[in-house]
């Protein structure tokens, strides 16, 4: 079949991408067309997106793709959880909220009193995060922005019907929001219903890999190409990540990390046990039908927050490449941190939060910003260990190579330090696997003959380079590890 050219459109929390995705028989090639910076909004204490200004990317994004060769599809992917409501006219009522928002504290503790915990991992089989879209709702139980809602579309829904006036909920992102029963597959109207949500917003649930429809004219006008197909691909940046993952069939793991961390495993089935409820592991939907049994971990976001700290306090030396090649030499698992402590979840001063996380553990303080960019990496490698691990016994699984994708890749110490913490190979990249993931499910909508996830992993793998860091031994990861408890 002849190459197909398609607008991969990625979001992420703090940039957002469109590549040209180019994809043949034996060719597969992305090409960066526009790049943008992302961020949540803080007006009068709340967190925002600016999602105008992501559509209006977008379309330069687009428009760019269409400018420089063909354009055969168009789609989006982006974080999971978050979402707009629509009018009974189709308006946008009010600016999305990011999850990071504090208007979910306390929230699950009250829906708890309604629907128990067990309860809710049985039907939807997720990660007890406080931000789930489930929570989020709740917490606008009487407002008139949820009294007039007519439609809840997650944000790649959103943009999706700014671009074709279509309405729907893409699978794979539907099954983050904490009302999608992991087992029917069809929206839990029942838990919606329990927790006195409005459960008529809910819009039908769509497949990855479907053409949605055309763009609507004043989109066809302004990218110059009219009628181009927009296709509902893993809209869960994560669900492209995990397709994007080059695997061979196997024992793998994978880490796609970001500004999140993801951490886990590819199954058939969910594992809704109570062994992994415990353990706080979820099963969110992937393409074709299969499970992403993984863990959130925190990620590189404390990372990305602390740089944005120490430029605001005007510090010298503190970008991101002399950081970590002062990581590289400074002493290793001198301090270790939680992670994924939940002090970590907001914007603000990560540095002094990690000094406090040190405090109260007994873990010496680091000072300096290396130091403290060391015990990140150093307790970020702890947190991919400890969930890996977990992962494979709550499965049943063995995992005997972990893929690392995403933007955290690229940096050779924490592949290094990922690897030498699990004790197997870590194999690094693509950096851009979401973008991939997008591009070759719309590829395989529009008629490529990539008839599984086999074939276009095996695609990737064929074009792209993976890093492979081997372990080293030396350090003493299990002492490390039981500091942490
Ligand atoms: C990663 C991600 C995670 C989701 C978090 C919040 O970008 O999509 O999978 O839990 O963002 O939406």
């Amino acid at each position: 079949s002849e190459p197909v050219r398609v607008a991969a459109v990625d979001l992420g929390a703090t940039s957002g991408r469109v590549m040209a995705c180019r994809v043949g028989a034996r060719t597969l090639h992305l090409e960066e067309l526009h790049r943008f910076g992302n961020g949540a909004v803080p007006v009068r204490g709340s967190l925002y997106w600016d999602v105008l200004g992501i559509h209006r990317e977008v379309l330069v994004g687009v428009r760019e793709v269409a400018r420089t060769g063909a354009l055969h599809g168009i789609g989006i992917d982006s974080w999971a959880v978050d979402y707009g409501l629509l009018d009974r006219d189709g308006q946008l009522l009010g600016n999305p909220r990011s999850h990071r928002d504090s208007r979910t504290d306390g929230v699950p503790t009250e829906v708890r009193k309604t629907v128990s915990d067990a309860e809710l991992y049985d039907v939807t089989g997720l990660q007890q995060l406080s931000f789930n879209t489930v929570y989020q709702l709740a917490s606008e139980l009487g407002t008139p922005t949820l009294e007039s809602a007519e439609r809840l579309l997650l944000l790649p829904d959103l943009l999706t019907y700014w671009l074709t006036g279509e309405v729907g909920a893409e699978r794979t992102n539907a099954s983050t929001t904490g009302l999608y029963d992991v087992r029917t597959r069809e929206w839990s109207l029942d838990l919606a219903k329990r927790i006195g949500l409005p459960w008529s917003i809910l819009p039908p649930l769509r497949e990855p890999g479907t053409v949605v429809g055309p763009v609507v004219d004043e989109v066809a006008e302004y990218v110059g190409a009219a009628g181009v197909p927009v296709i509902s691909v893993g809209s869960h940046d994560t669900a492209s990540a995990v397709v994007g993952v080059p695997a061979e069939e196997g024992s793998f793991a994978y880490i796609s990390s970001g500004t999140w961390s993801l951490v886990g495993l590819e199954l058939d089935g969910p594992v809704l046990s109570a062994e992994a409820r415990e353990a706080d592991f979820t099963n969110e939907s992937g393409v074709d039908g299969t499970i992403r049994f993984l863990k959130n971990v925190m990620g590189l976001w404390v990372l990305s927050e602390s740089v944005r700290t120490w430029a605001d306090k005007r510090l010298s030396d503190v970008t991101l490449p002399a950081l970590l090649a002062g990581a590289e030499t400074a002493p290793a698992l001198r301090t270790v941190v939680d992670i994924n402590h939940p002090r970590l979840l907001t914007p603000g001063d990560m540095p002094t939060r990690i000094q406090e996380l040190a405090r109260e553990a007994g873990e010496p303080i680091p000072r300096t910003p290396v130091a403290i960019t060391r015990t990140l990496l150093d307790s970020l490698a702890l947190a991919y260990r400890r969930n890996i691990r977990l992962a494979a016994t709550l499965a049943g699984r063995d995992v005997d190579v972990v893929h690392l994708v995403g933007g955290g890749s690229q940096n050779a110490l924490l592949c290094q330090l990922t690897a030498d913490a699990l004790g197997v190979p870590v194999l690094a990249g693509p950096a851009e696997a979401a973008a991939l993931g997008n591009g070759l499910v719309q590829a395989r909508a529009l008629g490529a003959d990539l008839p599984d996830l086999a074939a276009m992993r095996a695609l990737i793998r064929r074009t792209h380079d993976v890093r492979r860091y081997e372990p080293r031994v030396g350090l003493d990861w299990d002492a490390a590890a039981s500091r942490l408890g």
